[in-house]
């Protein structure tokens, strides 16, 4: 039986990975910080079979008992302070944890003696493009990383490039545009929106609000986007990898999908106020991806489009917002 040790397991992409991986007769093991919260609470109760251990991307010493311990197969290092807007107000804890996190992680697979049998996936990101050099992104885009975040994973991305280059480890990175679904933490705008619009249609709001409506993002399916990850982990070499659907919408776009969604009639001014706290230091403008490379070498190809993915998650919502009503 094949074992993986997941960091940021309780984050949307551990959830969809450790169903994928308990589905492929996986042991799954996750790291967590050791504090309860209703994230955890969450995850325990959904699968009672991960193994989950202490330990922090901030703590070598409890990274590298985790991989001793484990001894695992596969490594996905997904664990980040990954909400863009906050790595403004925590700029030195998001290097730390997006950045240095992964350094520690690889370098404990690395002490562990696990640097030949172990392989690693870093979840790299789209954000590391930033201010776009060329549209569509690829692989070979250069980076241009407009946040703390974005700086972060652009550290980690070129530190697992170079531990593959320079130990021969199975270190492959996903540059995964934006991905979505039930499992999106409310903090992120497509949750914002499907929640909102589900509690207006519910009459429980009138309205809500949103910074910049004008950035323009592509936007897939997570659950989808996990299955490029343990993919890129099952090829005989590594590699990097932009996982995207090619298609990019603005944020007013998602919200007057949203809308439609939930049938609700009229303009998005009827139902959106502009929260100037929203608005970011320097804002990524457009992001769309190129992933030929992902289809051609992984045979991945996304599969749920733009409107498939704004209404499964509005009725995901309307179905959540729906239970104190009954
Ligand atoms: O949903 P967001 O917070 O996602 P963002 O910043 O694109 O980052 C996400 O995708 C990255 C991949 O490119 C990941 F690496 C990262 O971890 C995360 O998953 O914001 C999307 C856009 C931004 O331009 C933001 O300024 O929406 C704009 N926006 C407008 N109003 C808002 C809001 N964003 C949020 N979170 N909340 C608003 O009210």
């Amino acid at each position: 039986m094949k074992k993986a040790l997941i960091t940021g397991i309780t984050g949307q992409d551990g959830h969809h990975l450790t169903e994928l991986l308990l589905s492929k007769g996986y042991e799954v093991h996750g790291l967590i910080n050791g504090q309860r919260n209703s994230r955890l609470d969450e995850f325990s109760a959904r699968f009672p079979q991960a193994n989950l251990i202490s330990g922090d991307l901030t703590d070598f010493s409890s990274l590298f008992q985790a991989v001793d311990q484990v001894g695992p197969n596969e490594v996905y290092n997904l664990g980040a302070i990954s909400f863009v807007g906050l790595s403004f107000k925590q700029p030195e804890l998001t290097a730390n944890i997006t950045g240095l996190g992964a350094l520690r992680l690889l370098e404990a697979i690395r002490k562990a003696g696990l640097e030949k049998t172990c392989r690693f996936y870093q979840a790299s990101s789209s954000e590391m493009f930033g201010k776009v050099r060329e549209v569509p992104q690829t692989e070979n885009t250069p980076f241009h990383p407009r946040s703390p975040y974005g700086v972060a994973k652009t550290f980690a991305h070129y530190t697992t490039m170079n531990y593959r280059e320079s130990y021969g480890m199975h270190a492959s990175t996903g540059i995964l545009f934006n991905h979505e679904g039930e499992y999106r933490g409310h903090e992120f705008v497509t949750r914002k929106i499907t929640s909102n619009v589900a509690k207006i249609k519910l009459g429980k709001i009138k309205k809500f609000s949103l910074g910049d409506l004008s950035p323009q993002r592509d936007w897939g399916y997570a659950k989808e986007y996990v299955e490029a990850m343990w993919l890129m982990l099952q090829q005989n070499e590594p590699d990097d990898y932009v996982i995207a659907t090619g298609e990019t919408h603005s944020v007013k776009e998602f919200a007057e999908a949203a809308l439609r969604s939930a049938d609700l009639s009229g303009s998005i001014e009827n139902y959106v106020e502009f929260d100037r706290n929203m608005v970011r230091p320097a804002e990524v403008d457009l992001l769309v991806g190129n992933a030929d490379k992902a289809r051609a070498k992984l045979g991945w190809v996304p599969q749920l489009n733009f409107q498939g993915l704004v209404d499964l998650m509005v009725q995901n919502d309307l179905k959540i917002e729906s239970r104190d009503l009954a």
